[in-house]
């Protein structure tokens, strides 16, 4: 036990000698004028103080900047810390052991090695400015940032919503939003990619592997971990891994992390077609409001609902396939597994920052249980593998579990620009025609990274007009027509927020040359071509779970626990 004001090195070094049997960490002290309490319980995790301190408040971060990995294994009951607010900066602006994420891959560190440049105690301190947290998911800590604008340029042309800007403040330049609003108050559709552009970690998101870690080793926790369809994209590229063993590789990184249940949520994007489609066709036959835009991308349901309420009713009632699995798995599985649904804990792993806010929506916790508890990006699935020390060659090819184990081609599709639409249009024709699709099931002109794609498709002499649209820049025309009443040339537009759809979501690694996201959307497209079954509608576990829990499509039950309403 360490009482008694201590630099962190003291504090460490002491913690060291300490028995290793110690169950517990409780950081108490203060930095500056700031007061630290935090303790967190140990699991069974070897490494636990170093993803606890992931989770730290900032300014508690700050306070440790000399813990590397190694010096961080060491266990302790108690610190208490003292420690000065100019050490701590002065520390921090060391950069090399800030803690900050991006510590690894930091281009600002890159570049400066690369010319030789070293740290030298500076000859005036720039005044220390409190880290903002003014979004539930994304911090900006002005100490780090080098005002380069990649950020703006981010949110203004990469995605859209363009709501940061410059600030001048106390003699600086800073990055801040382009209203004065709080992040979290402005139009900002929480897709991250404004903290992939950060070439140093002034931006950052809000890791959520501690929680994760916390409910593997609770013992009265029966945790569930389920992968978006993207995900594979990026685990065939970064362990070199062919398309066609990328997902059991996948099933096997998520065993190997100890969950207990681990789904395929390609199987929810096939949920989704069957829904979101019958709704479509409902509209059509009801001359209902069309045309219908699609709602699995999280990012650009917080677009229509901050900057164009108007066009809610053209936005299908579905929800997201991270959403419909989650409350499939809280309701379904949980009955018939017979497990109270208090005691599971229910993980997504996605490419993607928005779906972090999105499962955090109040409307997805019924009872004041989230159907979703917590949302890793695929780059936290990696960091969570770092951390327990395994190496590739330890992760052994698995199946994913029973009773969602098959999933259709169509909902791998979901993972790249153009899948929703092609997975929708594979369905739709058969219903219109009454006759299977048998040979015409690629829709080639509606894949690939254009902004803009159409396709019209004639089946028993009615056309349906798709768009398919990414990048939420690209769909402000088109939703103009719409408000104004004019016919936009479409019936059904599908809408991904990041350019060439999730393979490109701001929670995979940022590409390091040209062409990764052909490749990872090659992957996705490799594994549909070569699947038994590409039509969401002829997947059998889906057709399953109609027949044993949600009767048919669009039911009194599929409406309660599938569909949702948006908050203007
Ligand atoms: Fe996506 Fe989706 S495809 S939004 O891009 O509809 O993130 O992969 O998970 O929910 O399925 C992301 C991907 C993802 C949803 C699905
Ligand atoms: Fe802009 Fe997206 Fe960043 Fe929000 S999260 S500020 S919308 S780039």
């Amino acid at each position: 036990c360490v009482t008694g004001p201590a630099t962190v090195i003291q504090a460490v070094a002491a913690g060291r000698q300490a028995s290793d049997a110690m169950d517990s960490f409780i950081m108490k002290g203060y930095i500056g004028e700031h007061n630290i309490d935090y303790s967190c319980s140990r699991g069974s995790m070897e490494d636990l103080p170093k993803w606890e301190f992931e989770e730290m408040p900032n300014i508690a971060r700050l306070a440790m900047p000399a813990l590397s990995l190694a010096e961080r294994k060491g266990n302790f009951t108690e610190v208490e810390l003292g420690y000065d607010e100019q050490t701590a900066k002065v520390e921090a602006a060391r950069c090399l052991t800030c803690g900050c994420a991006e510590r690894y891959s930091c281009d600002l560190r890159k570049e400066a090695s690369r010319h030789d440049i070293e740290y030298k105690e500076p000859l005036h301190d720039r005044p220390y400015i409190p880290v903002v947290e003014d979004h539930p998911f994304i911090v900006r800590d002005h100490n780090k940032c080098i005002s380069c604008g990649l950020c703006i340029t981010a949110c203004s042309e990469i995605e859209g919503p363009d709501v940061l800007a410059y600030q001048i403040k106390q003699g600086r330049q800073l990055v801040g939003t382009k209203s004065g609003l709080p992040l979290a108050e402005t139009d900002c559709v929480s897709c991250g990619q404004c903290v992939n552009a950060c070439p140093c970690g002034a931006l950052d998101i809000r890791s959520e592997k501690g929680k994760v870690f916390r409910a593997i080793s609770d013992p009265n926790k029966v945790v569930v971990g389920f992968v978006a369809p993207a995900v594979r994209s990026l685990v065939s590229s970064h362990f070199g891994i062919p398309f066609d063993e990328a997902t059991s590789f996948m099933a096997g990184i998520l065993k190997k992390l100890e969950f207990d249940k681990v789904f395929d949520f390609s199987f929810a994007a096939d949920l989704t077609i069957v829904e979101e489609t019958t709704e479509f066709l409902s509209r059509v036959a009801e001359k209902g409001i069309l045309p219908q835009f699609t709602s699995c991308c999280p990012g650009w349901v917080n677009f229509v609902e901050r900057r164009y309420p108007q066009l809610i009713p053209h936005l299908s009632t579905c929800k997201s396939p991270q959403q419909m699995m989650g409350a499939t798995v809280k309701n379904h599985f949980a009955k018939i597994s017979g497990i109270d649904k208090k005691d599971l804990y229910v993980v997504s792993i996605v490419p993607c920052i928005a779906k972090k806010y999105e499962a955090a929506r109040p409307e997805f916790a019924s009872g004041g249980i989230r159907d979703v508890d917590a949302v890793l990006t695929s780059n936290e699935m990696l960091e969570m593998l770092d951390l327990k020390r395994i190496a590739a060659a330890e992760i052994v090819p698995s199946e994913f579990d029973d009773p969602y184990k098959r999933v259709s081609g169509a909902g791998v599709l979901f993972g790249a620009s153009g899948g929703v639409a092609e997975a929708s249009l594979r369905m739709a024709v058969e219903r219109i025609t009454g006759n299977a699709l048998v040979d015409q099931l690629d829709f080639q002109e509606i894949r690939g990274f254009k902004g803009i794609k159409e396709a019209t498709v004639e089946a028993k002499g009615k056309k349906v007009r798709v768009a398919v649209v990414s990048g939420l820049k690209n769909v402000e025309s088109i939703i103009e027509k719409v408000i104004q009443g004019e016919d936009a040339g479409y019936d059904l537009i599908e809408v991904m927020a990041c350019p060439g759809g999730c393979i490109c979501g701001a929670g995979h690694p940022v590409p390091e040359k040209a062409g990764i996201l052909v490749e990872r959307q090659q992957v996705l497209v490799d594994i549909d071509k070569t699947s038994e079954c590409r039509k969401s509608q002829e997947n059998s576990d889906i057709i399953r779970l109609y027949a044993e829990f949600y009767g048919t499509a669009n039911s009194h039950l599929a409406h309660e626990l599938l569909h949702t309403k948006y908050v203007p």
